[in-house]
């Protein structure tokens, strides 16, 4: 069934120079870019994004880390492309996402409080439909 995801590429990525190979990646695996756009995050739209993180170690590193530097939000479409995308991102940690996966290829531990993994996709079509919901209101 078709779906869309929200797919973002975190400040690590954009920093690295590494929007572009993700978004081809994204193309590649054949799903469709619907909405793009390069935006400085607010701290509020990101308290939103990881609502159901609050109170966890890693919220505060984490909403810091994504407020740091601008990313790249999307839109993406396709049949199954929620759980698509999951898997061609990879697992949470860089250092054992799998070879093949964007977070396995191009990420690594940098020894800090929160993971910087290059980028977010949505885990559910609930929770594609509230994130694409806050980033493209
Ligand atoms: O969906 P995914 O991004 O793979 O992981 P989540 O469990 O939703 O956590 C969101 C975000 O928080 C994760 O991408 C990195 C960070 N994080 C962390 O730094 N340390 C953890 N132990 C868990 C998550
Ligand atoms: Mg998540």
């Amino acid at each position: 069934m078709t779906e869309r995801t929200l797919v973002l590429v975190k400040p690590d990525g954009v920093e690295r120079g590494l929007t572009g190979q993700i978004l081809a990646r994204v193309e590649a695996k054949g799903y469709k870019i619907v909405e793009l756009k390069l935006v400085q995050a607010t701290r509020e739209i990101l308290e939103q994004h990881y609502e159901e993180h609050q109170g966890k170690p890693f919220f505060e590193p984490l909403v810091e880390f994504m407020g740091s530097g601008p990313v790249v939000a999307a839109v993406v479409e396709g049949n199954r492309v929620i759980e698509g995308f999951r898997s061609l991102a990879g697992s949470t940690e860089p250092t054992t996402a799998p070879p093949g996966t964007i977070r396995g290829d191009l990420g690594r531990d940098w020894g800090e409080k929160v993971q910087k993994n290059l980028v977010h996709g949505s885990d559910s079509p609930e929770s594609a439909a509230r994130e694409i919901g806050i980033w493209f209101a």
